[in-house]
């Protein structure tokens, strides 16, 4: 019998990861979706669309994590033995304009999930989707599971309440719940609203000739990017474990938005400081100056390291934007 995984957060950039990984390990995987008014499953239409797939079973259910009467009735009606709770408010600068939602959605709505567990009474694995954002302001570098915490937004804010209350109820009811504390990881299928994406789309279009700036805000600010691809198999693996524990998850690299920038315009042959421009619409009221993780508990204990390199990352991304953009203007074929 194939093991049943449910994913909230399954429209995003890590729900189509995971469902991907979880098809291939042979899952049944049901994704919880809030209803649109337009089309959101760009990401996933090739896990239920695709007839030929043999192996392929993505169900989407109607919920929302803001609705725990859907929680309830989805984990019981489908038992699933690993819930991965992905969904969030996930934009940083956005959560200042809309903190009540984000913590709503980010804090609360992990403890209607764990609260769904313990009311159903089934045996499952919890994964919670924590972030280095709740380092924040930390002057500790490189940051581990020991690291303590400096939210400096209220999107950060909300993780944190959502990491304790995942460790709470591992402690209070014995569930199998873990935290992985993932720093930021990108790829092809990022938002486009985040500034990796913005950097490599926004390049695409200004080296086909339809977009002439790009405008940006703290350009000085440190991440340590990886890739979603490796990230959402550190989710697995944690759930694979004996005992449930919290784990850092990250490449142990940093690198200014700056060198982004320079790495990816280099990469097409372009000088950036032509093309970028600053807006101080991008600040935020408190940023995060530089995040760079020690992951060499997950490295040990899950045996997970990180394959993709930042260059590697870069060349993707712009490669696949470039791709994007061509088929936007010349269609399928990307014919110029
Ligand atoms: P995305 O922003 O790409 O996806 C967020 C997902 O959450 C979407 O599927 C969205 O659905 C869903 N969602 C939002 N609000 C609700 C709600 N009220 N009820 C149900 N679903 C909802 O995020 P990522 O894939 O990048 O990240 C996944 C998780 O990991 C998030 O929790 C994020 O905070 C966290 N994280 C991400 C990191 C990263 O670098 N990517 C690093 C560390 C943590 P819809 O399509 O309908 O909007
Ligand atoms: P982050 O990612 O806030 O780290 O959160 P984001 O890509 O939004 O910002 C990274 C850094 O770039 C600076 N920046 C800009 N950011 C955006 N979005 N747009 C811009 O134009 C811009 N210019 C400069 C930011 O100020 C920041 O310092 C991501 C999200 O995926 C979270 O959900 C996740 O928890 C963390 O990563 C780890």
């Amino acid at each position: 019998m194939a093991k049943v995984a449910l994913i909230t957060g399954i429209t995003g950039q890590d729900g189509s990861y995971l469902s991907e990984l979880l098809f291939k390990k042979g899952y049944e995987v049901y994704g919880l979706i809030r209803r649109a008014s337009t089309f959101n499953t760009k990401r996933i239409d090739h896990l239920y669309r695709d007839p030929h797939e043999q192996n392929v079973h993505l169900k989407l259910v109607y919920g929302d994590l803001n609705d725990a009467s859907s929680l309830n009735r989805i984990i019981k009606t489908i038992k699933p033995e690993e819930i991965y709770n992905l969904a969030a408010q996930s934009h940083v600068r956005v959560s200042f304009d809309i903190p009540e939602y984000t913590s709503e959605i980010g804090a609360l709505g992990a403890t209607r999930l764990l609260e769904a567990i313990r009311d159903s009474g089934i045996k499952t694995k919890y994964y919670q989707a924590s972030s280095s954002e709740m380092f924040g302001n930390s002057k500790d570098f490189p940051q581990n599971e020991k690291t303590p915490f400096y939210p400096r937004s209220p999107y950060a804010v909300s993780k944190v309440y959502a990491y304790w209350i995942t460790v709470n109820y591992r402690e209070a009811y014995n569930i199998f719940a873990c935290n992985g504390i993932l720093f930021n990881h990108e790829s092809p299928r990022r938002g486009e609203t985040f500034v990796t994406r913005k950097i490599t789309l926004g390049l695409a279009r200004i080296k086909h000739g339809v977009q002439k700036k790009l405008f940006l805000g703290n350009l000085d600010a440190k991440r340590d990017w990886g890739f979603a691809g490796d990230y959402v198999e550190a989710m697995w693996l944690m759930l694979q474990q004996k005992k449930a524990d919290d784990f850092v998850v990250a490449t142990g690299e940093t690198h200014s938005v700056k060198e982004f920038l320079a790495e990816a315009f280099g990469y097409a042959g372009l000088d950036w400081k032509k093309f970028v421009e600053i807006d101080k619409r991008y600040f935020r009221p408190t940023e995060v100056d530089c995040l760079i993780g020690d992951s060499s508990k997950a490295r040990k204990s899950l045996n997970w390291k990180p394959k993709v390199k930042f260059k590697d990352l870069v060349k993707m991304m712009v490669d696949s934007d470039m791709d994007l953009v061509k088929k936007e203007l010349y269609g399928e074929k990307g014919r110029k």
